[in-house]
């Protein structure tokens, strides 16, 4: 393993791993071939050491910043329960089983202030390999990156939905669910952002997307077989509107055009970069039929995280 240079992804993301092995019974030693990972003989530290991989996941139960209807703030429970559901199994299409024990599931937050949920995702984000957030409205995805960056710097993000989310401010608030890209980019917390399923842009939008160097991919230009590449690890986001509404009615804002089930799994399935953490965002229970789009949310979650455990 090479050490890379300071300040860069890798290096963060080295000594965030080198934390990780520490706490799994595992320790460095320096060797002419670099740095090699060891676990300890004694017998607990290699029980700990062969531990389950775990995914971090919180619920984060926040729809205040929605700006058309409420009723995220229901979801996180609901995709819980379809992923448990017993109508159907463990397995994502890889394969590899992602029964319960793949998460340390560190419940639903109820949260009172906005800003809060960057203090709860950081103090959940060193709780697992990565982080996954059930959402809320997409609002939370601003907050969640900031605890990200703290950890690693600027991200590459994937960002799925039939919204560009990059309002500078809408309805008078800088911090709607429409703003939370604007936000992100403001602050240079992604060193890319590439957005999947557009097709909302406003003329403000369009200029938005501009300014801040976006790598906008509309569904009227959409070729699922030719999608950007990313050169390291990311972040995705992913809003259930990018769907079509005939494949995930339960959102707030059915914007017709849009993604099919098949391609997005297909769009989780192709990624070749690691994946350090995704939010899933924007599903509303109030709109749903008989918990159709929570079994989306669950399918999705399951392809996510295999995803993440790839590599
Ligand atoms: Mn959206």
């Amino acid at each position: 393993m090479q050490i890379a240079c300071k300040d860069s992804f890798y290096y963060r993301i080295q000594w965030n791993m080198l934390d990780r092995m520490l706490r799994r019974g595992m320790y460095a030693v320096n060797s002419q071939e670099g740095i090699a990972w060891k676990r300890p003989y004694w017998p607990f530290f290699s029980i700990l050491g062969t531990m389950q991989r775990q995914i971090a996941l919180q619920g984060i139960c926040y729809d205040s910043k929605a700006s058309y209807l409420k009723g995220a703030a229901l979801a996180p429970p609901l995709i819980r329960k379809a992923y448990h559901s017993a109508s159907s199994n463990y397995f994502p299409e890889s394969g590899t089983e992602l029964g319960p024990g793949v998460f340390n599931d560190l419940g639903d937050f109820t949260i009172a202030d906005y800003f809060d949920i960057e203090q709860v995702s950081a103090e959940n984000l060193g709780k697992g390999e990565g982080l996954v957030s059930l959402g809320g409205d997409h609002s939370i995805t601003y907050p969640i990156v900031r605890a990200f960056h703290k950890l690693y710097g600027p991200l590459q993000i994937l960002h799925i939905d039939a919204h560009a989310d990059l309002y500078d401010e809408f309805n008078g608030d800088r911090y709607s669910h429409a703003c939370p890209f604007a936000r992100i980019m403001e602050n240079q917390l992604a060193s890319r952002l590439v957005q999947v399923g557009l097709r909302t842009l406003s003329s403000h939008q369009r200029d938005q997307a501009r300014k801040y160097k976006v790598e906008c991919i509309e569904m009227k230009d959409l070729n699922i077989a030719q999608l950007p590449e990313f050169n390291g690890p990311i972040y995705i986001s992913l809003d259930m509107d990018a769907l079509d509404p005939a494949f995930a009615p339960g959102v707030s804002h059915h914007e017709p055009g849009g993604l099919d089930t098949r391609q997005l799994i297909h769009m989780v399935q192709k990624l070749n970069v690691p994946v350090i953490g995704a939010d899933i965002v924007e599903y509303n229970p109030l709109r749903d039929n008989n918990d159709m789009t929570a079994m989306v949310c669950a399918k999705l979650l399951k392809e996510i995280v295999d995803k993440m455990l790839e590599k």
